[in-house]
C-alpha cells in the first residue's frame, strides 16, 4: 500500500525535478512528510509569491517545468500572483496546493478557499484531485500540459484525505494521453511557402522575436535566418537575449520604452515576420495601424495568439525553431541593400541616453557598464518600473538571458527569480536588478538568500520613489504626485547586513563601477545600493 502523499513525491522522482519552492501547513504536511525523505532539495521560501516566482526563474533558466507548493487557504491564494505572472510570461510551472479534506469542501471551513476556481483564468489547466489512484494520470498530464506547446502554470489541488488515502500500487504512466490536446509544432507546408513567396516580394522585411522564440530555443535558427537572408532583427522585451544588442544583424527593442530606431524599422518595413511574439499594448501600441500598411507573417505555436492582437496576412502555428528552418530551406531571397543600410545608418544614429556623474549613479550609463563587466553567458534579471526600462534598453544581453516579468510587469519578480535561476544554473552568474518599491515587495527573501547560500548580486537603485508612476504622474497628471514618495523606507545596507549579506552604498557612476567590480568577484550574495536622481526619466 502507498499514500497519496508519497505517490506525489514519487511522481516528482520520475519526472526528475531536483528542486522544489514552497511554505508548509497543515493541509499541505503529509506530501512534506514524505518529501524530506526524499532527495528533492526543498527551499523554503518566505512568502508563497516568492515560491512561484523562484519556481518561475528556476523554470527560465533550467528550460524545465519549476514546481512550487503550498498549504491551502492563505497559502494557496498567496501563490496567485506568481502562477498569474508566469502565466502571462508562458512559463512552465506546477503548483501543487494542499486543501482541505473532501467532506469539508464548499463549506468555509478553516483556510478553505477555492483555489482551482480562483485560478482558472491564470492557469493552463488546473485539477482538484478526488482519489489518491488518479495521482499518477494527473502528474504525468500536468508536466506535459506545462511544458508543451506554449508552455504554462499547472495548478494541482490536493486535499489532505487524498494525501493520506493508501491505494493499493503505484506506477507511473508511460505517456500523458489528454483527447484535442495536440500542440502543432511543424508549420503548414503551404503556409510557409506562402510566407516565403511574400519575403521574396519584400523590400523592408523585417524580424520580429519575442519570448516565444526563447521559449523555442531557437536562437540560433533565428540568427541563422536573419544572417542568412540579411533581414534585420528586433525584438520586444521578451525576446531581449536572443539577439545580442552589438549583432550587425540587431536592431533594437521595439515599443513604447524601445529604441526610437527599431520603432522606426518597425514603422517603415513593408513587411514583418512576427516569431513569438503576442503584440502587447507595450510593444505595438497600435497594432491595426501597422498591419494596414504592412504585410504580416504571424509565426506562433499558439494559435490563439494568432491575429488576436493584430491582423495578420499569412498565419503559421508551430514551433518557431521547426519553422525558420523550414523557411530557410525555401527561400534564397537576400534583402535588398537600401533597406539594409537605411536601417543600420538609423542604429548608428542612435545615440544613448544617459552620461556618467558623480553626484548620482546614472542607471542608464551603469547599465551599459555592468554589462560589460559581466560574464558572456550571465542571467540577468529585472524587476518592474523604470528600473527595468533602463535594464532593457541598456544592458546588453550577449550569450544569457534577461528574465522579467514582461506580462503582468508583477513588482517583487526580480529577486525570487534571481535566487531561482541561480539554483538551476549554479554555475552562471546571476545578477538582478530592482527599484527601492519593488526590492520592498520582496526583501523578506534575503532570507531565503542567506539560507540558501545562492550566489546572488542584487542592485538596488534607490530613489526613493515609485519611479515609473512618478514620471507618468509628471508627464499624465500635471505634476501631482500622489503617493508614489517612498518615506519610512529602510536602511538598506544594514538590513542586507542584518542579514548577514555583505551590502554597500554609491552615489555616483565611479563609486558605482568600482563597487560592482568588486561585487561581481566576491564570494556569495551582495546587496549594492546605487543613489539614483529622483527626476531620471526612463527615456
Ligand atoms: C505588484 C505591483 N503593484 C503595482 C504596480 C504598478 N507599478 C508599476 S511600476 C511601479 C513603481 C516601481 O517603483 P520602484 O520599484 O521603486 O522602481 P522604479 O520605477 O523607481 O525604478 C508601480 C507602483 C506593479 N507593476 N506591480
Amino acid at each position: 500500500m502507498i499514500s497519496g502523499a508519497e505517490i506525489m513525491v514519487k511522481c516528482l522522482e520520475i519526472e526528475g525535478v531536483k528542486t522544489v519552492f514552497g511554505y508548509p501547513g497543515a493541509a499541505i504536511c503529509p506530501f512534506y512528510d514524505f518529501l524530506c525523505r526524499s532527495k528533492i532539495e526543498h527551499v523554503l521560501v518566505r512568502e508563497e509569491q516568492n515560491a512561484a516566482h523562484e519556481a518561475s526563474g528556476y523554470a527560465r533558466a533550467a528550460g524545465v517545468p519549476g514546481v512550487c507548493v503550498a498549504t491551502s487557504g492563505p497559502g494557496a491564494t498567496n501563490l496567485i500572483t506568481g502562477i498569474a505572472t508566469a502565466y502571462m510570461d508562458s512559463v512552465p510551472l506546477i503548483a501543487i496546493t494542499g486543501q482541505v479534506n473532501q467532506w469539508l469542501l464548499g463549506r468555509d471551513v478553516f483556510q478553505e478557499a477555492d483555489i482551482t476556481g480562483a485560478c482558472e483564468s491564470f492557469t493552463k489547466h488546473s485539477y482538484l484531485v478526488k482519489n489518491a489512484a488518479d495521482l499518477p494520470r494527473i502528474f504525468k498530464e500536468a508536466f506535459h500540459i506545462a511544458s508543451t506547446g506554449r508552455p504554462g502554470p499547472v495548478l494541482i489541488d490536493v486535499p489532505t484525505d487524498v494525501q493520506k488515502q493508501m491505494v493499493a500500487s503505484f506506477s507511473y504512466p508511460q505517456k500523458a494521453q489528454i483527447p484535442g490536446y495536440k500542440p502543432r509544432t511543424q508549420g503548414h507546408a503551404i503556409q510557409i511557402r506562402k510566407a516565403a513567396e511574400a519575403i521574396s516580394k519584400a523590400k523592408r522585411p523585417l524580424l520580429c522575436c519575442g519570448g516565444g522564440v526563447v521559449l523555442a530555443g531557437a536562437r540560433t535558427e533565428m540568427i541563422e535566418f536573419a544572417e542568412k537572408t540579411g533581414i534585420p532583427i528586433v525584438s520586444t522585451m521578451m525576446g531581449l537575449g536572443v539577439v545580442p544588442m552589438d549583432s550587425p544583424v540587431y536592431l533594437g527593442m521595439i515599443g513604447m520604452h524601445g529604441h526610437e530606431n527599431a520603432n522606426r524599422a518597425m514603422h517603415d518595413a513593408d513587411l514583418i515576420l512576427l516569431c513569438g511574439a503576442r503584440v502587447g499594448d507595450r510593444a505595438v501600441s497600435d497594432p491595426q495601424q501597422v498591419s494596414d500598411t504592412t504585410k504580416i507573417v504571424h509565426i506562433d505555436i499558439d494559435p490563439a495568439e494568432i491575429g488576436k492582437n493584430m491582423d495578420v496576412d499569412i498565419p503559421i502555428v508551430g514551433d518557431i525553431r521547426l519553422v525558420l528552418r523550414a523557411l530557410a530551406a525555401e527561400t534564397d531571397y537576400t534583402a535588398p541593400a537600401e533597406w539594409i543600410e537605411h536601417v543600420k545608418a538609423e542604429k548608428a544614429a542612435f545615440v544613448p541616453k544617459g552620461s556618467p556623474r558623480d553626484d548620482y549613479v546614472e542607471p542608464r550609463s551603469f547599465m551599459r557598464v555592468l554589462s560589460r563587466m559581466m560574464a558572456k553567458n550571465a542571467i540577468f534579471c529585472a524587476d518592474v518600473g523604470q528600473n527595468q526600462i533602463w535594464a532593457a534598453k541598456n544592458f546588453n544581453v550577449k550569450e544569457g538571458r534577461f528574465l522579467t516579468s514582461g506580462g503582468l510587469g508583477t513588482m517583487g519578480y526580480a529577486l525570487p527569480a534571481a535566487i531561482g535561476a541561480k539554483l538551476a544554473k549554479p554555475h552562471r552568474q546571476v545578477v538582478c536588478v530592482c527599484g527601492d518599491g519593488s526590492f520592498q515587495m520582496s526583501m523578506c527573501e534575503l532570507a531565503t538568500l542567506k539560507q540558501t547560500g545562492a550566489d546572488v548580486k542584487i542592485i538596488l537603485m534607490v530613489n526613493e520613489r515609485l519611479g515609473m508612476v512618478w514620471e507618468l504622474q509628471t508627464k499624465l497628471y500635471d505634476g501631482r504626485h500622489t503617493a508614489t514618495t517612498l518615506t519610512g523606507s529602510p536602511d538598506f545596507v544594514k538590513l542586507a547586513e542584518a542579514y548577514g549579506i555583505p551590502a554597500t552604498e554609491v552615489s555616483s557612476n565611479a563609486q558605482a563601477e568600482l563597487a560592482a567590480k568588486r561585487m561581481l568577484e566576491s564570494d556569495g550574495p551582495f546587496l549594492l545600493v546605487c543613489r539614483v536622481d529622483p527626476d531620471e526619466p526612463t527615456l
